[in-house]
C-alpha cells in the first residue's frame, strides 16, 4: 500500500535530491551526488523518471560527453524515462543579469545557444517537455530593465526555438515555469496567468505551455488549485512542479504535502480527475539538516503522500454524504449552461426572480469543507 511503482508516472529533477544544500547563508551540508546512484536509487524507490539541467549532468563527471555517456548507461539499466529536460540560465555569473532578457546582447544570444544544445540531448533522450524557468529574468529597481522590450526579446527567444524544434521535427513542447521573485527581486511572468497571457503573443502559442509550481504561486500568495484548474482549462497544463510551501516567504521546496496540506489534497484531487496526463514531477529540497541517507527518505516521502492523498480523494468522492453534500451546495448545478438549449436574452429579460428568497438560500459550503477535512485527517 502506498509504494510507488513506474505506473504512477513519479519523476524527479536530479537537481531535487542532488542539492547540497547551499544557502544565501551557509555552505553544502552534503557532498555532491551522483547521477548515476540518483537514477539507480529513484528507479528503487518506484519512479518512473528523472529530469535534468544540462548543467546537472557534470555534478561529479566534468567531461560532458563522458557524463551523457554514464547517464544514458544508468537509464538504460534502470528504465527509467526522461520526460523532461531544462537550461540552466541561472547558476553562472554571466546571467547574472538574466539569460533570454538580459541587457546585454552577447549574453542573450549565449543563452539559446545554451538552451539549443541541450534541446538536442533532450530529443535524443526521448524528452517531450522542455521547461525555461527564467529565475534571473528580471530586475530589482524598475529602473534597471524596460519589461515591454524584455518581454519582446522574451518572444524573440521562445519564437526561435519553437522554429528550431520545427526545423529539426523534434517532438517537443515548451512549458514556461512561473516564479514571482527569488533569485531576483521581480522575475518576469511572475504567476501562471503572466505566463498565459505571454503565450498567446508568441508565434507557435500551441507549442508553449506551462509547468506551474507549487510554491511558486504560493509565494504570490496565489491559490494554487485556481492556477492549475485555469492551466488545464486552457489547455496549458504540460508539466508540473509538485512540493511544499508555508504561504509567501522564500522558495521553500518542501516535500509535497509538508506545506498547505488541505490545497495538496485538492490539487490531487484535481490532477487524478481533471485530465492532466502528465508525469507526476518532484521539485523538492532534501532539508539542508538531511544527511546523505535521509535524502532517499525524502524522496521516498513525496511519492507516497501523493499515493495517500490520491486514495483519499476517491474516499472523499466515494462518500455518500459528501455526494449529498454536494448537492445540496449546488456544485453540480454550476455545470449547467445559464442559458437552456435555444433560449435568448430575450428568455432572460423576461424572466421574473425573487432575488430577496433567492438572496435568503444558504449554500452550506461549511460541511462541504469539514467534510473533505475529516477525510484528509483520516476520521472518516
Ligand atoms: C526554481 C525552480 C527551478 C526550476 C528548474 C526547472 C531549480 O525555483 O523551481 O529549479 O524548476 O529550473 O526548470
Ligand atoms: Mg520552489
Ligand atoms: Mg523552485
Ligand atoms: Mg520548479
Amino acid at each position: 500500500m502506498y509504494t510507488p511503482t513506474p505506473e504512477d508516472r513519479f519523476t524527479f529533477g536530479l537537481w531535487t535530491v542532488g542539492w547540497q544544500a547551499r544557502d544565501p547563508f551557509g555552505d553544502a551540508t552534503r557532498a555532491p551526488l551522483d547521477p548515476v546512484e540518483s537514477v539507480h536509487r529513484l528507479a528503487e524507490l518506484g519512479a518512473y523518471g528523472v529530469t535534468f539541467h544540462d548543467d546537472d549532468l557534470l555534478a561529479v563527471e566534468q567531461d560532458r560527453a563522458r557524463a551523457i555517456e554514464n547517464f544514458k548507461k544508468a537509464l538504460a539499466e534502470t528504465g527509467l524515462k526522461v520526460p523532461m529536460a531544462t537550461t540552466n540560465l541561472f547558476t553562472h555569473p554571466v546571467f547574472k543579469d538574466g539569460g533570454f532578457t538580459s541587457n546585454d546582447r552577447d549574453v542573450r544570444r549565449y543563452a539559446l545557444r545554451k538552451v539549443i544544445r541541450n534541446i538536442d540531448l533532450a530529443a535524443e533522450l526521448g524528452a517531450t517537455t522542455y521547461v525555461c524557468w527564467g529565475g534571473r529574468e528580471g530586475a530589482e529597481s524598475d529602473a534597471a530593465k524596460d519589461v515591454r522590450v524584455a518581454l519582446d526579446r522574451y518572444k524573440e527567444g521562445f519564437d526561435l526555438l519553437c522554429q528550431y524544434v520545427i526545423d529539426k521535427g523534434y517532438n517537443i513542447r515548451f512549458a514556461v515555469e512561473p516564479k514571482p521573485n527569488e533569485p531576483r527581486g521581480d522575475i518576469l511572468l511572475p504567476t501562471i496567468g503572466h505566463a498565459l497571457a505571454f503565450i498567446n503573443s508568441l508565434e507557435h502559442p500551441e507549442m508553449v505551455g506551462l509547468n506551474p509550481e507549487v510554491g511558486h504561486e504560493q509565494m504570490a500568495g496565489m491559490n494554487f488549485v485556481h492556477g492549475i484548474a485555469q492551466a488545464l482549462w486552457q489547455g496549458k497544463l504540460f508539466h508540473i512542479d509538485l512540493n511544499g510551501q508555508h504561504g509567501p516567504r522564500y522558495d521553500q521546496d518542501l516535500i509535497f504535502g509538508h506545506g498547505d496540506v488541505k490545497s495538496a489534497f485538492f490539487l490531487v484531487d484535481l490532477l487524478e480527475n481533471g485530465g492532466y496526463d502528465g508525469p507526476r514531477h518532484f521539485d523538492y529540497k532534501p532539508l539542508r539538516t538531511d544527511d546523505a541517507d535521509d535524502v532517499w527518505v525524502s524522496a521516498a516521502a513525496n511519492m507516497r503522500t501523493y499515493l495517500i492523498l490520491k486514495e483519499k480523494s476517491k474516499a472523499y468522492r466515494a462518500d455518500p454524504e459528501v455526494q449529498e453534500a454536494l448537492a445540496a451546495s449546488r456544485v453540480p448545478e454550476l455545470a449547467q449552461t445559464t442559458l437552456g438549449e435555444g433560449e435568448t436574452y430575450d428568455d432572460l429579460l423576461a424572466e421574473s426572480f425573487d432575488v430577496d428568497a433567492a438572496a435568503e438560500r444558504g449554500f452550506h459550503f461549511t460541511r462541504l469543507n469539514q467534510l473533505a477535512l475529516e477525510h484528509l485527517l483520516g476520521v472518516r
